[in-house]
């Protein structure tokens, strides 16, 4: 079973290693679509921090990560999909419902995100010093 899933991986963190595992969990291979810069800047209209090269520099080395590529465009998904020959596209519920599209392609999952970290808490803490959650560990 061949499985995918996207995203821009900023500040790579326990979440994003999570939602590989359990991707990966779901199948035998895992294709990663990392959005390149410019697509972050269209989808989010932000610059990721990490520049792309790094950010699939990375995400290639986790493991269980079998091939990774850029992702360009959100119209391109249906394609990206075709082209990698997958049975299942997972996504992180903050997109629930909105690939649902793909259906007719491939079997369609949503996963709970980790909670209690994100890429925007890690900024909140870096630029103004006030961490939502974070409590010093045992
Ligand atoms: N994620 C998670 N838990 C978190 C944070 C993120 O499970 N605490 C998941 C997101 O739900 C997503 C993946 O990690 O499935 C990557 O998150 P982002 O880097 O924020 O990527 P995103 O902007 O959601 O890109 O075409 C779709 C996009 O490329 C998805």
């Amino acid at each position: 079973m061949k499985v995918i899933t996207f995203g821009t991986f900023d500040l790579f963190h326990v979440g994003h290693l999570k939602i590989i595992q359990r991707a990966k969990a779901m199948g035998t291979h895992l294709t990663v679509g990392i959005s390149s810069d410019a697509f972050n800047i269209y989808k989010k209209n932000k610059l990721p921090i990490i520049p792309q090269a790094d950010r699939i520099e990375i995400v290639s080395n986790i493991v269980g990560v079998d091939d990774v590529f850029v992702e360009e465009s959100m119209e391109l998904k249906r394609q990206y999909i075709i082209d990698h020959r997958v049975d299942i596209l997972v996504m992180g519920d903050d997109w629930k419902g909105r690939f649902d599209e793909f259906q007719d392609i491939c079997k369609v999952v949503y996963l709970t995100r980790t909670e209690d970290v994100s890429t925007s808490y890690l900024l909140e803490y870096i630029i103004n010093g006030n961490h939502p959650l974070r409590v010093p560990t045992e």
